[in-house]
């Protein structure tokens, strides 16, 4: 594995996940908030109230990162920190703390890569239809404009939203994400306005930042089916469309993917299709989430004609998603090929395993350092095929709060025991170590 000398190695948090901080200092209620502390919701009840305590802790992580030998940081930003009702009056605390944070990672010598969207929405905006009310759109583009206008002086890397398919249908359509609704309608509707926000903002970003680059960052997963069977192709096919294409298209191409629109049929008729040409505003990369592989064949199941199928012989992480690298490789360099964005990062790549306690000041996880190695090769791999990869965003930093799994599920490089908030790196972290150190030499 060899990578170009200025490759940003990096790894990647979000705010609701690690921040905690509960609603001091001013921050007002996410839909996460109100969804965690709704019972049922969360595996055992788990909340962001306390996370990591990043907010309180920041320098310390800055420490640990620069340990690391990081060159980038990609973390995203509280909505309602610094906007506690989504719009309207500022709350410096929020501004500040952020503004303290950027500072120490500059002092360390790292890059901040903001992401100023990773779903915790002000709960008071979800009162008023959340991404579901058109407004969301301009919603989006003030916030961002406070974020540009506050930290623009020191951070050049800004992202717009993270995971659009997981907001719109984790989020509104299987319901086991906030806001917990199971609305098709409502779910393609919200895919629409992030979509038409993302393309608001960019140009909101570059009046207020004229030096940024800007992106989105889109969790793809490789699809593919186990057969030749063209209807099987076919059906996988499809699947690639519903999260992949659909997002992809909009941002890149400015329209939605003409085959899955005919099979969606009248769930779309109140939405303006033509409207997401305002989506595709030039960006400066791509950001793509890559985690695993998904195998469909034809079946009868769902507006999709498919069936998923078990791989065969593959090992799985204890999220119960295959390891398949590879599928990174092949998914960069379509993505290359067919859409051709200047740049691309891998701004999240990881995996959750259930692992030990620490023991002499470690914690010895070795199958996340293989998954990390693999993943690494095929990256390096695309890259000698052509594709403009520039960053590795290692998924994450710290265990953290994981959605609706809570705590349950770690995927940190580092541990961290939430009793004590003591951190304690993994093997995997010293791997990700040396292995910049040698590529930096
Ligand atoms: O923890 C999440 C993250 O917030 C978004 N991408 C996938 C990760 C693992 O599920």
């Amino acid at each position: 594995m060899v990578f170009p000398k200025d490759f940003l190695w990096g790894a990647a948090t979000a705010s609701y996940q690690i921040e905690g901080g509960g609603l001091t200092d001013g921050r007002g209620e996410c839909i996460w908030h109100r969804f965690s502390h709704t019972p049922g919701n969360v595996v055992n009840g788990d909340t962001g109230d306390v996370a990591c305590d990043h907010y309180h802790r920041y320098r310390e992580d800055v420490a640990l990162m620069k340990e690391l030998g990081l060159k980038a940081y990609r973390f995203s930003t509280s909505w309602p920190r610094v906007l506690p009702n989504g719009i309207g009056q500022i709350n410096r605390a929020g501004i500040d703390f952020y503004s303290r944070l950027v500072d120490e990672l500059l002092e360390a010598d790292i890059r901040p890569f903001i992401t100023l969207y990773h779903w915790d929405l002000p709960q008071a905006l979800q009162d008023k239809g959340g991404w579901e009310n058109p407004d969301s759109v301009k919603w989006f583009g003030d916030y961002a404009g406070v974020m540009a206008n506050a930290l623009g002086d020191r951070i050049t890397d800004w992202t717009t939203l993270n995971e659009p398919f997981v907001i719109s249908f984790v989020g509104n359509f299987f319901g086991t994400h906030a806001p917990g609704k199971q609305d098709i309608k409502a779910a393609y509707l919200v895919a629409h306005h992030l979509m038409l926000a993302h393309g608001a903002a960019v140009p909101v970003i570059r009046q207020a930042v004229p030096n940024a680059r800007v992106g989105i960052t889109i969790d793809l997963g490789y699809f593919e089916s186990p057969t030749d069977n063209e209807a099987d192709v076919q059906a996988a096919y499809r699947e690639d469309g519903f999260k992949n294409r659909w997002f992809l298209d909009a941002a890149l191409k400015g329209q939605y993917p003409a085959d899955i629109v005919a099979l969606l049929g009248d769930i779309l008729e109140d939405i303006d299709l033509a409207a997401v040409k305002s989506a595709a505003v030039p960006v400066d990369f791509l950001g793509i989430n890559y985690y695993r592989r998904h195998l469909f064949v034809a079946g009868s199941d769902g507006l999709f004609s498919s069936k998923d199928v078990e791989p065969d012989g593959s090992e799985f992480t204890a999220m119960g998603w295959e390891i398949y690298p590879d599928g990174l490789r092949k998914l960069l360099v379509r993505v290359a090929e067919e859409y051709k964005p200047p740049v691309i990062y891998v701004t999240e790549n990881g995996a959750a395993f259930d692992d030990p306690p620490p023991a002499q000041g470690v914690v010895n996880d070795p199958r996340r350092a293989a998954y990390l190695r693999d993943h690494f090769a095929a990256a390096s791999q695309a890259i000698e095929q052509g594709v403009p990869l520039k960053g590795y965003f290692v998924w994450s930093l710290l265990d953290n709060f994981e959605w609706a799994e809570g705590y349950n599920k770690r995927f940190g490089i580092i541990y961290v025991d939430y009793a004590t908030q003591k951190r304690t790196f993994k093997s995997s972290a010293r791997y990700y170590q040396q292995l910049i150190s040698e590529q930096l030499r």
